[in-house]
């Protein structure tokens, strides 16, 4: 194959009359008007100056578009970031200059608001989507195209991840990657070309473009595609489709609401769940409500999927499942990397086809996070039990998960502590009703004490609305251990029930 992502992904959309994708006005597009859309968007990159193993950088609405980009990155070669629409410029300007990419494409009404960090950066900026420059200048391109010639190995994808400490790491994708995991997925999930994904999921993470798209594009399958998850829109096309995919927020707020029954999910074949942990209450309540128990799965950027509860047998409810064939996953000493004896605590190691090649531009970093023997280290604690189901119990890293978000603490705290009125300040996650896990800040003030409301207005200058606290907790200093160290944990026990019976 001269480029297996196009040919086994995209390609097969060609000339095909099948639908494709429905959207929320219940409009249709086949697989053939995609594939055109595909090609044209295609010919614009290159035609923008784009060379294969350039990168376009995107930070765009969930439009067909969108989707569409994404099969014009892989039939030209270039390489696909697509970056979350809640970044503020400030966090944009570091993704786009990091990568070093040629091409921002962005929401039309977001171009004047981007136009001075585009020519600062001396990068091409379009935008993307219904009344677009892109799309207007895609308009007269041809619909058939020769894809530029990739192997396996060559990057297909770019995709941000935080990290505890420093800058932002870009987790380096290949084709391979991409399509191992695509493969084993369809299999396992037993995907077909008659299924139909209720896609309420965004397209700049993982688990939306990769997991979702990926596994439909491969199995020759549809999607109703929405531009986000929105409860009434759900309940209405429920009805047209066989599986959905979500993280555990969708599955708290769709048990929320009187409308879910055995008779409207009656039909589905398949509820997948992921990103962050899903409660096993709400797994039970979920199967008492609906009579499906949902397929709980684990993953990461970097890695894609690592493992999944069975297709047919017991899906266990507050476990991951298996290893995905393929993947050794191993639990090890976090510090020796020695493996542990079954049923002991330790770090998830995982290796496979399906793990990236490293991060840009920073071989440091990369080799700091996996083993001499080839393992990478995940961050995440485990435990594989008695019938080799694993189970997540913490994390090694300060990581909070919110409604599926990743939030750092460590950069929510160093915004903090540069604002007036505070001294310092502790992030933590707190169990929350609709999120699984809300950020709040634990502040502690200098003498005349921080205004919240002046906070929260600077912060979202800086900082994804995702990541800004949802409370605040004043305190006269931060807990400590002898050495000197905030003790989060105790700040987590002591506040665990702040927002318990708060209404989301
Ligand atoms: C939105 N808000 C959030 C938030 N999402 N705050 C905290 N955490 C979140 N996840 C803010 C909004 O800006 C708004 O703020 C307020 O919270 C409520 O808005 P909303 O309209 O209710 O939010 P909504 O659009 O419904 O979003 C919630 C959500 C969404 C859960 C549907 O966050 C979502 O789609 N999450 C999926 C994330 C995902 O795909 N993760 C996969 C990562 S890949 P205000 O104050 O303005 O009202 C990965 C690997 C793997 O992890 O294994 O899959
Ligand atoms: P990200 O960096 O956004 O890809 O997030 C990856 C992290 O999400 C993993 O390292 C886990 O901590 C977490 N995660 C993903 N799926 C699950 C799951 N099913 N249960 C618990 N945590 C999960």
């Amino acid at each position: 194959m001269t480029n297996p992502m196009y040919e086994t992904l995209f390609a097969p959309l060609a000339d095909a009359p099948r639908p494709f994708l429905t959207l929320a006005d219940g409009r249709k597009i086949s697989a053939a008007a995609f594939h055109d859309l595909i090609a044209r968007f295609s010919h614009t990159l290159r035609a923008c100056g784009l060379e294969p193993g350039d990168r376009v950088a995107v930070q765009a609405s969930k439009t067909p578009q969108m989707l569409a980009l994404y099969g014009a990155a892989m039939a030209s070669g270039i390489v696909f970031l697509p970056l979350n629409t809640a970044y503020t410029p400030d966090e944009l300007e570091y993704f786009v200059s990091d990568c070093g990419a040629r091409l921002l494409l962005v929401d039309p009404g977001r171009v004047d608001a981007l136009a001075p960090l585009a020519k600062r950066l001396g990068i091409a900026l379009q935008s993307l989507g219904p009344g677009g420059s892109f799309d207007a200048l895609a308009a007269g391109h041809p619909t058939r195209i020769t894809p530029a010639a990739r192997s396996g190995d060559d990057l297909a994808a770019l995709l941000y991840t935080s990290g505890t400490t420093g800058r932002s790491k870009g987790a380096m994708l290949s084709q391979n990657n991409l399509l191992s995991n695509a493969e084993t997925l369809v299999e396992l999930w037993r995907f077909t070309e008659k299924d139909v994904l209720l896609h309420a999921l965004p397209i700049f993470h993982t688990h939306g473009l990769f997991v979702a798209s990926n596994v439909i594009l491969r199995a020759g399958a549809q999607m109703i595609f929405l531009p986000k998850f929105d409860l009434d829109q759900v309940f209405d096309l429920l009805d047209q489709a066989t599986t959905m995919m979500g993280v555990p927020t969708f599955y708290t707020r769709l048990l929320g609401d009187p409308r879910l029954s055995r008779e409207t999910v009656g039909h589905m074949r398949l509820f997948v769940s992921g990103s962050a942990p899903l409660l096993a209450e709400t797994h039970l309540q979920w199967s008492e409500r609906t009579g499906h128990a949902i397929l709980e799965r684990y993953g990461m950027t970097e890695t894609n999927m690592l493992t999944s509860n069975p297709y047919d047998g017991a899906r266990r409810p507050g476990t991951v499942g298996f290893p995905l064939p393929g993947v050794d996953l191993r639990i090890a000493d976090p510090a020796s990397g020695t493996e542990m004896p079954q049923g002991e605590t330790g770090m998830i190691e995982v290796k496979g086809p399906n793990v990236f090649q490293g991060y840009w531009q920073m071989p440091e970093k990369t080799a700091e996070e996996f083993r001499d023997d080839g393992y990478f280290m995940t961050g995440d604690l485990g435990m594989i039990d008695d019938q080799g189901y694993v189970n997540i119990v913490g994390r090694a890293k300060d990581l909070i998960i919110s409604g599926g978000y990743n939030v750092y603490p460590k950069e929510v705290e160093l915004t903090l502590d540069d604002m007036p009125g505070v001294l310092e300040s502790a992030v933590i996650g707190l169990p929350h009703p609709d999120f699984g896990e809300a950020v709040v800040a634990v502040l502690v003030p200098t003498g005349e004490g921080p205004d919240e409301r002046q906070i929260l207005g600077e912060l979202s200058e800086k900082l994804a609305r995702y990541k800004q606290p949802k409370a605040f907790i004043i305190l006269p200093e931060l807990p400590r251990n002898t050495m000197g160290k905030v003790q989060k944990a105790e700040l987590r026990k002591t506040y665990k029930a702040y927002f318990k019976d708060t209404a989301a």
